[in-house]
């Protein structure tokens, strides 16, 4: 009688014992879970949200070359830095092929329709091309442009790029 009521006391503290044991290690899983949410996607998700993550050119302080299948595209802004809502220079340099008409750009954001905006090119001679152009300041706060350069019968190029606001 007596032994078996002290078996049982230890048998229920054995058992809260264990059930406690199970609650940290599900803290800890969870815990763990959240951590990793924090370090891998969080970071992630904000970036794509930007579309910080698919800038490929450092408009800011260089210019900025893509190759077409027969020639090679290279987009130049000025004044620097560039920024929004003033006159910008827009410089293609085809080298390679050139094309039968000028080149043109279409300005854009990614993942946003912010409506037309062309910046018709005049040619300069051995394959430059110039025109200006006004970037202007979305709504939405977000400064990653979209240079889309299209090069008649030969393709287009995309060059994503940070502007000042
Ligand atoms: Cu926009």
């Amino acid at each position: 009688m007596l032994t078996s009521g002290v078996e049982k006391v230890i048998h229920v503290g054995r058992m809260a014992f264990l059930q406690a044991g199970e609650g940290l290690f599900m803290m800890l899983f969870v815990g763990m879970f959240l951590l990793s949410m924090v370090i891998y996607g969080v970071p992630v998700q904000a970036a794509e949200k930007d579309h910080s993550a698919r800038v490929n050119c450092d408009i800011q302080h260089t210019s900025c070359t893509q190759e077409l299948s027969d020639t090679q595209v290279v987009l130049d802004i000025t004044p620097k830095p560039v920024k929004a809502m003033a006159d910008l220079t827009f410089r293609i340099t085809l080298t390679g092929k050139q094309p039968a008409a000028a080149p043109y750009i279409d300005l854009g954001m990614p993942g946003m329709k912010m409506g037309p905006n062309r910046v018709t090119l005049k040619s300069m001679g051995n394959g430059v091309h110039e025109g200006t152009g006004i970037i202007v300041r979305c709504p939405s706060g977000k400064k990653v442009w979209k240079a889309t350069v299209i090069v008649p019968n030969m393709g287009a190029a995309e060059f994503v790029f940070d502007v000042i606001y």
